[in-house]
Order: C-alpha cells, then sequence, then structure tokens
C-alpha cells in the first residue's frame, strides 16, 4: 500500500505543477458549473485524494528535513530551531531565559548578556540578509517584555549579543535590512513618558523607531513618531522601514484605541533619517541616552510618511517581488495592500499617502499576518474566522474578487509564514499556522493547553493541512529556511572570540588554555583551570575556603562531533553544558562549608557517571 501510494504521489504531484487536473476540477466543483474560487471559497474541505497529493511531511530515519525552521518562543523568552517538513525539534536555543542545558545565564559570558534579568518575551525573529535572501550569519529577535534585542549567531546557534532599546517599552516588531546586513529596525508598541514627562498625561507620552547597528549592535538613532508602532517590515533596497500602528489616537484604554476608523503605516525614509542624523540636524536626545532622536511627528516631515490604513491594523508584510507591503485590519475585514514604488512620491508631496494604497481586499474577519509563495499570492492569517486566506495580489489590484480559497485551521491563528516568505526566494512549498488555541485538538494536558501547529502544503493548488503538532507555549513566530542557506559549525574553534574573557584570563596567569591543568589563589580568590574530556575532569578535587570568589575555567579538549560534557556543582545552583573544544567559565562564592561533588550532566562515556570530583570547603 505505502508503495502505491507513494507512485500516486508521485504521478499526480507532477500533473498538478503543470495545472489542475481533472480530479480537483471535479473536487471543486468547476464540472458542476461552480467555479473553482467559488466553491473552496466557502471552506469546503479538500478531499481525501487532494490530501493525498504535493507534498510529504514525512521524513524517514536518518533522512535529513529539507528546511530549518527558526521559531520565536514567546514567554518562554527563548528560541526554538526545527527541521521542516517533519516539525522534528532540533534544538532550544536560551535567549534571554536562563537554560542549564548550555549554561545560558550561568556562565560568565551568559551572565554578562542577560544582565541579572532572566524572563522575556520572543515574537519576533527574523534573519540576516545579503541581496534579499538569508546570507546565514545572523538571528535576531526581540524581547517586548524588557525593550531588549538580541543576536543570535548561526554559526554556533547562539546567543552572542543583548542589547536595551532606550527610552521605550514593550518592544515589538523588528526587522534587519534585507540588502545587506546593515540596520535592524525595532519598533516600540508602548508610548511612555520620557525626559520627565507627566506619567498623568497620556499627551505628553512618546514613541520611537529605532535603528540598531547589526553589526555592532548599538543603536544608531531613534525617531519619534505618532500614536504606536506594532509590527515591523523592511523592503528590499534599503529605502525603507515601516511599521502598522493601532493606537493612532494615542489612547491608554481600550476603547480610546479603537476609537478611529483608520490608522496607518508609518514608513520612515531611511535615506532622509540617516542624513540628517549624521549632519546632526534637527536631532535631540533623550533623558541620558546619547543616542540622536530626529522628530518624525510633525505633518508632511521627510521622515515619516503616515499612510491611513483601517482599523487598528496589524501585521506589515513585504511580498518577495519588493513591490508591496500588506498590511491587516485586525479590525476590519480587510488587507491593505501598499505599492512602495508610490512612496516616494507621497514624501514628495506628489501625491496624497493615501494614493499609496493599490487594493483593499476582503479575505475574512480579524486578518492579522500575511506570507507569500512565488506565484503572487498571499496567506493570510485570520484570527477569529480561524482560516488562512489564500489570495491573489494581482486580482485584488485589478479590483476582482482576490480569494481563492478558505482553509480552517485550528484554532485562532496568530502568525503565519511560507517557506522563504520573507525573501526574494519564497517557494511556495509550505505554509506554516501558528494557533493559539489547540482546545480538543490533543490528550488534555490540565488548564494550560498546548498551542497548535498546523504544517498547511501549499505546492498544489489547494492547501492542504499535512500536519497537527503540539508545542510548549507560545510559538509566536516562525521562518521556514532552504536548509542549504545555514551551516553551522559542529565544534568549536577555540580561537573565537567568544573565548575573550577566558584567553585574557588564562594569560594573565601564564595559563596555556586548554592545556594545562592550574589551581591559582591570590587573596580570597581562587582561579581553577581545568579540561573536561571523557571519562574525567582535570581535577579530581578542588579545595576553597568559605567566602572565597571561586571562578573555574573549563575546556572541553574532546575533538569529537557531538561529545559534550558539562559542568555541575552541587548544591550550587550552577549546571552548564561544554560543547567539544568549548571553553566555559563560571564564577561563584564558596558559601557553604562541607563536600559537594561536582560531576558531568552529559551522558558522555561508559564511565560518564564516574567523571566527577570533590568540591571540599573549609
Ligand atoms: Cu501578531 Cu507579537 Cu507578532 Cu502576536 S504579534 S500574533
Ligand atoms: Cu562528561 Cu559525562
Amino acid at each position: 500500500m505505502a508503495k502505491d501510494s507513494e507512485n500516486n504521489t508521485k504521478e499526480e504531484s507532477q500533473s498538478v505543477k503543470g495545472g489542475i487536473n481533472r480530479r480537483q476540477l471535479l473536487q471543486m466543483g468547476v464540472a458542476t458549473g461552480v467555479s473553482a474560487a467559488a466553491a473552496i471559497a466557502v471552506g469546503k474541505a479538500p478531499s481525501a485524494e487532494a490530501a493525498e497529493q504535493g507534498n510529504s511531511v514525512h521524513v524517514g530515519p536518518g533522512e535529513l528535513d529539507e528546511y530549518y525552521g527558526f521559531w520565536s518562543g514567546g514567554q518562554s523568552g527563548e528560541v526554538r530551531l526545527l527541521g521542516l517538513p517533519s516539525m522534528r525539534e532540533l534544538k532550544r536555543i536560551p535567549v534571554f531565559n536562563r537554560d542549564c542545558t548550555y549554561g545560558h545565564g550561568f556562565t560568565n559570558y551568559t551572565k554578562d548578556l542577560l544582565k541579572g534579568k532572566i524572563s522575556g518575551d520572543t515574537h519576533h525573529l527574523h534573519l540576516s540578509y545579503k541581496d534579499g535572501t538569508y546570507d546565514g550569519k545572523y538571528g535576531f529577535v526581540n524581547d517586548k517584555a524588557q525593550a531588549r534585542l538580541a543576536r543570535i549567531r548561526l554559526d554556533y546557534m547562539e546567543c552572542d549579543k543583548i542589547i536595551e532599546i532606550p527610552n521605550c517599552q514593550g518592544t515589538h516588531g523588528i526587522f534587519p535590512s534585507r540588502h545587506k546586513i546593515d540596520g535592524v529596525y525595532c519598533n516600540a508598541e508602548f508610548r511612555i513618558p520620557v525626559d520627565g514627562a507627566d506619567p498623568e498625561d497620556p499627551t505628553q507620552y512618546t514613541c520611537l523607531h529605532t535603528c540598531v547597528d547589526a553589526e555592532s549592535m548599538e543603536v544608531r538613532w531613534q525617531v519619534k513618531v505618532n500614536g504606536n508602532l506594532d509590527l515591523c517590515a523592511t523592503d528590499y533596497q534599503g529605502r525603507y522601514s515601516m511599521a502598522c500602528c493601532y493606537n493612532s489616537e494615542g489612547g491608554v484604554i481600550l476603547s480610546e484605541m479603537m476609537a478611529n476608523d483608520r490608522d496607518w503605516l508609518a514608513v520612515f525614509n531611511l535615506e532622509a533619517i540617516e542624513k540628517d542624523v549624521k549632519a546632526g540636524k534637527g536631532t535631540t536626545t533623550i533623558g541620558d541616552s546619547k543616542v540622536p532622536v530626529i522628530d518624525g511627528t510633525a505633518e508632511g516631515n521627510p521622515y515619516v510618511l503616515y499612510i491611513p490604513v483601517p482599523k487598528s491594523p496589524h501585521g506589515v508584510n513585504v511580498d518577495p517581488t519588493g513591490k508591496y507591503a500588506v498590511c491587516s485590519g485586525k479590525l476590519s475585514p480587510t488587507c491593505t495592500v501598499v505599492e512602495l514604488d508610490k512612496v516616494a512620491d507621497a514624501f514628495a508631496g506628489k501625491i496624497k499617502p493615501r494614493d499609496c494604497v493599490v487594493a483593499e481586499p476582503e479575505v475574512g474577519v480579524g486578518p492579522l499576518h500575511t506570507a507569500f509563495d512565488d506565484k503572487g499570492n498571499a496567506y493570510t492569517s485570520i484570527f477569529i474566522d480561524s482560516v488562512v486566506t489564500k489570495w491573489n495580489i494581482a486580482k485584488a489590484i485589478k479590483g476582482e474578487n482576490p480569494v481563492i480559497q478558505k482553509l480552517d485551521v485550528h484554532y485562532q491563528v496568530g502568525h503565519i509564514n511560507a517557506s522563504m516568505s520573507e525573501t526574494k526566494d519564497a517557494d511556495g512549498k509550505w505554509v506554516i499556522s501558528l494557533n493559539k488555541f489547540s482546545k480538543d485538538r490533543f490528550l488534555p494536558t490540565g488548564p494550560f493547553h498546548p498551542e497548535n501547529e498546523q504544517l498547511i502544503d501549499i505546492s498544489g493548488d489547494v492547501m492542504v493541512n499535512r500536519h497537527d503538532g503540539s508545542a510548549h507555549p507560545e510559538p509566536h513566530d516562525a521562518l521556514i529556511v532552504k536548509r542549504e542557506l545555514i551551516r553551522p559549525n559542529k565544534i568549536w574553534d577555540p580561537a573565537d572570540r567568544k573565548f575573550e574573557f577566558e584567553r585574557k584570563l588564562a594569560a594573565k596567569h601564564g595559563v596555556n588554555l586548554g592545556k594545562e591543568n592550574k589551581i591559582f589563589r591570590e587573596g580570597n580568590k581562587v582561579t581553577v583551570f581545568m579540561t573536561s574530556m571523557a571519562p574525567a575532569f582535570g581535577f579530581p578535587r578542588i579545595d576553597a575556603k568559605v567566602g572565597d570568589e571561586v571562578t573555574i575555567v573549563i575546556t572541553n579538549i574532546d575533538m569529537v562531533e557531538d561529545l559534550c560534557h558539562g559542568f555541575c556543582l552541587s548544591h550550587h545552583d550552577l549546571n552548564v553544558g561544554i560543547a567539544p573544544q568549548e571553553t566555559v567559565s563560571v564564577t561563584f562564592t564558596a558559601d557553604q562549608k562541607g563536600l559537594f561533588w561536582y560531576y558531568c550532566p552529559w551522558f558522555c562515556h561508559a564511565l560518564h557517571l564516574e567523571m566527577r570530583g570533590r568540591f571540599i570547603v573549609t
């Protein structure tokens, strides 16, 4: 049976590529005189036969997935790495959270990143670009909870920078430049009083759009805007960043925020901003921050164009041709299509901002986010209707009904994304639907349910749901990236910049890092340099006195791929992982008298349990 259906799948997917086959036409009701679009637009589920065609989520044992999935982890503060289409979770990358799997928040390097904060809220993750597609260098992710931006190095799949965005709260939408590694644009969602403004008077509140340098991770400039900011996007040429605004009213309670029938898409003229920032023209600073701030609030200012869009919009996505930005009206059943080539004329005052809007198709109740295939179609998540709506951009611009299909998803979809959708190489194979409620789809787990992620095949003419997967709350947004574009290293390079602190410490003590095991005492400071190699640490015993500040520098000198060790010190809240050729250091106070075993928490050898030593405090 397996063999038969495999053959069928191949044969039929070929015929689908060249156009719709007869069986599909029948299923859609075409043969009975109903138009294909009308038949499926009413929500008719594709038949079992349609479901057999197209892409498969099956990836056999030992086979590798075709795509990496980069998931933001919401309240968990982490980022997740999946393989698609199998949806196998490959790794959780701790970012704003503490995680002893890898020692994030325990090692000196990562403690310095987190600066004592161990919670976050990651919503939006994007990768760095070159010429409109991913270059495999960095990932960037926001922390809405504490207004931070973090960077992940994709060569080691680890967070290497975290910065705070000054004078902002609720850093939400972020997006990097798409033409080259340049800026990362960050939107503040919450308006706040800054520079001594009165917290009692909302008219004095401020909201800022921030540009961070993607390489140095320093804040370059900020622009003061009207209303608030929400989701973020950039164009493909480096001309504009943009932000949807759902609170043009500047309200502080729900009814105030929903008052206007139109809010706007704010488009930032990067060239004009950078030019005046460079010249110091019209810039100010706020509070203790030295970051130059440009005022984009006046009507007709050269920095920010406010394009009216209906109502309380959410989501802004630029299509793979780079021509259009699509916004969703959270409280309007429409998407708004903005033609980006018209924006320059609007900035120049030749046309009105509103004239940049070329279509406003009805797509369903509660539209949020839009993804794209390689055939000019858009896929919008519709929260209230619990569907994904497939619609055609060109048809919408012509004023025709563009809706091709509405597919039920389960339930209340937030973000969706399509394979390579945020690049010029969108390939139209998969859509991921990240659903906020799973309700009855899985075994009960108590009052907190898992979320539901559905992987939808979009390679044929009909969208087909191929997979339901439970997920730890809350997978917020996701990217589906061709695996060839991501090439992480398998073991650490001992010369990597990450180990600068440990290298300096070793040099200060005249120690050949990773080659020697030595212990130093200066006053109440104890510094230990040791190796770990299966199945032993460099020292089977370390001594300290109560009150000592102990720094242990450990190098995993195993060269073998996947041979990780760790260092866990009993009763000291200290547990870190150490990858092959990695050096970590931990600093703590020996505050308890007695004997404490340290051991290797990663199963590394037949004698892994014996990989331990005594820490004796007198
Ligand atoms: Cu739509 Cu935080 Cu991305 Cu939620 S935002 S869905
Ligand atoms: Cu080393 Cu277990």
